[in-house]
């Protein structure tokens, strides 16, 4: 099965899916290793790895660690195509829709196309949109695109929607990494409803409720980085990842 389909099937089965982002530039190869661990015993779905701003010389060495830590799924959250791992199961094959930057829109995936070939790394063409969180992050500078407002979910609509004719199976709805404003529910209601894609949705969540209720919205997927980089306590991913479940949890 492909990874792609595991998330789906999840969705299915369980009503949503979790993901845990780890960023190896700012984390110790130990901790990646625990957290990666964990995760496998704690039910989380998929782990997504990746960084938006610098790459350090060790980083595909990490990202070998994480796939040796651990049995969950490992998708590769490119910020460019230095990050392409052998070692990832899959890739968010992504363009940055929201943004008119032609670097993120397909440079950077004409220069990593090739190198996916020969790993033979599984492909989840995804389209990335940015939604305003209110504050500015990373992604917003990297990128050097603006963000779509929040309290316009016809725009999100029509850009998930091109995305949609133009191939793309996944659409992410990010608000950024340390967003002050996770992705609004209204928004992800209408752009689920709208294009009839399964979306993801990450930045600024760092409350089990709050995976709950983004995908009682109709997300299908919620990603989670900065919050378990920063903690001591790991056993709130138990939780985090619960929430992401609904049916199971009525289930059992
Ligand atoms: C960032 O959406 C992800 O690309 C996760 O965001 O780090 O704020 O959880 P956080």
């Amino acid at each position: 099965m492909t990874v792609f389909d595991h998330l789906l099937l999840t969705k299915e089965k369980k009503g949503g899916a979790f993901l845990l982002l780890l960023d190896p530039d700012r984390t110790a190869a130990d901790r990646l290793c625990v957290i990666a661990e964990r995760a496998a015993d704690y039910n989380v779905d998929a782990i997504m790895v990746g960084t938006s701003h610098a790459i350090r010389a060790d980083f595909h060495d990490k990202v070998r660690r994480i796939k040796k830590c651990s049995s969950v799924p490992l998708i590769l959250f490119p910020g460019a195509h230095s990050q392409i791992s052998p070692d990832v199961d899959a890739i968010l094959f992504m363009s940055l829709i929201s943004g008119r930057n032609p670097q993120y829109l397909i440079e950077e995936q004409v220069h990593g196309a090739p190198l996916i070939k020969e790993y033979n790394i599984e492909t989840i063409p995804t389209g990335y949109m940015l939604i305003d969180p209110g504050n500015y992050t990373s992604v917003q500078y990297v990128s050097g695109t603006l963000p779509i407002p929040s309290d316009k979910p016809e725009i999100a609509c029509a850009h998930a929607l091109a995305a949609k004719y133009m191939g793309m199976k996944l659409i992410y709805m990010e608000a950024g990494s340390g967003a002050a404003n996770p992705v609004p529910d209204a928004m992800i209601q209408q752009v689920a409803g709208y294009a009839e894609l399964p979306v993801m949705v990450g930045g600024g969540i760092v409350q089990p409720e709050t995976v709950e209720q983004k995908i009682r919205a109709g997300a299908s997927f919620v990603v989670v980085g900065n919050h378990f980089e920063m903690s001591e306590n790991l056993d709130d991913l138990r939780e985090f990842s619960q929430a992401a479940h609904p049916y199971y949890q009525v289930r059992i």
